[in-house]
């Protein structure tokens, strides 16, 4: 268990109440689908706090970090963003003064959560919570988080490249200014994102390098590393398919929230936040989407989406800043 997740559950021990967690976001954003459904997984209540891209900077000034997050994409600036803070301490003792925690990365939320909030390891399924994401057994963690890590360089950015190139380069007007409607944030964002949406999306695409060129490469590595999943998929013991023993994990949880996007997932099948359905998307587009979509890793995708993606547990809501407005 991390040391934090160690920290907030002794606080728990002592108070009524638990923890108020904030969840920062760029709504449509598959790295914060990923942190969203582990939340929702776990059945804790949050309040999401939306931002579009862009107005993102402002929304995130206050919680940017010091320096520029490792890996692929990501600024000071990035989301998903996670505070959890320990509330109603009632017991005065001065000695256990709370802290504020946060993470800004899908996969330190993810471990966080299940540190956190899955059923004990020897609960043998008698716990209402759902079990852990990393598994009980070291060998599967390592593989779990193998298969992460591979997933949030291999898949995320890539899917992002193709979805924007789509959405900001070749529907920009049907679907890329409608990327700020549909409650993916608050009224004056919307409002900004229609406004400007010609030079954001330009400036997105630069800073991305979204062209046709590099779409066309991230279409190959999707298709590559969709087949190599499938083969994973279909070469496991019998019984349902998951990527590590038969369970699902955060290796699934990854695979299928960075990767839904391609296959054409929306908030039907219980994403997060509005994204564009397959037929909103051009036809060369959406062919690409259905030959990954039939895939046996696509196909697996719909299935976590359809068993395990969950929904907000009560007293989670949205947030909104300045005024309502934000
Ligand atoms: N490795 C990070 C990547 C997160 C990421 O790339 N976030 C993007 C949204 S898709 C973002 O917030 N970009 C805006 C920025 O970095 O300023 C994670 O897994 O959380």
């Amino acid at each position: 268990m991390s040391v934090e997740a160690t920290k907030v559950q002794e606080q728990d021990k002592h108070s009524q109440q638990t923890t108020a967690l904030t969840l920062r976001t760029i709504a449509f954003s598959h790295y914060n689908e990923k942190a969203r459904w582990g939340l929702d997984y776990y059945k804790v209540p949050y309040i999401e706090y939306r931002s579009l891209p862009m107005c993102h900077m402002i929304s995130m000034f206050k919680y940017k970090a010091k320096t520029r997050p490792p890996g692929p994409g990501g600024s000071v600036f990035v989301t998903p963003h996670l505070t959890v803070e320990p509330i109603n301490n009632n017991n005065n003792n001065k000695d256990e003064e709370k802290e504020t925690i946060t993470f800004n990365d899908s996969a330190k939320i993810l471990e966080f959560l299940s540190d956190q909030y899955a059923a004990p390891a020897n609960s043998n399924g008698k716990s209402s919570a759902s079990p852990n994401l990393y598994s009980n057994d070291e060998a599967s963690k390592t593989k779990i988080q193998a298969l992460e890590e591979r997933f949030n360089t291999m898949i995320g950015p890539h899917v992002r490249r193709v979805i924007y190139y789509e959405i900001l380069l070749q529907s920009p007007r049907s679907v890329g200014r409608s990327l700020g409607k549909h409650d993916n944030a608050g009224k004056l964002q919307s409002w900004i994102w229609s406004l400007f949406f010609p030079i954001f999306a330009w400036m997105l695409c630069k800073v991305m390098h979204i062209n046709e060129t590099s779409a066309s490469r991230s279409r190959d590595i999707l298709k590559r590393e969709f087949e190599h999943i499938s083969r994973v998929l279909e070469s496991g013991p019998p019984g349902p398919a998951y990527l590590v023993g038969n369970q699902f994990t955060a290796a699934d949880l990854t695979l299928a929230s960075l990767g839904g996007l391609a296959v054409g997932v929306n908030e039907k099948d219980g994403y997060g936040a509005w994204v564009p359905k397959m037929d909103e998307v051009r036809p060369e587009g959406r062919k690409f989407m259905e030959e990954l979509r039939a895939t046996t890793a696509g196909q697996h995708i719909l299935e976590c989406y359809k068993l395990h993606r969950g929904h907000k547990a009560p007293g989670s809501g949205y947030g909104f800043s300045f005024f309502g407005l934000w």
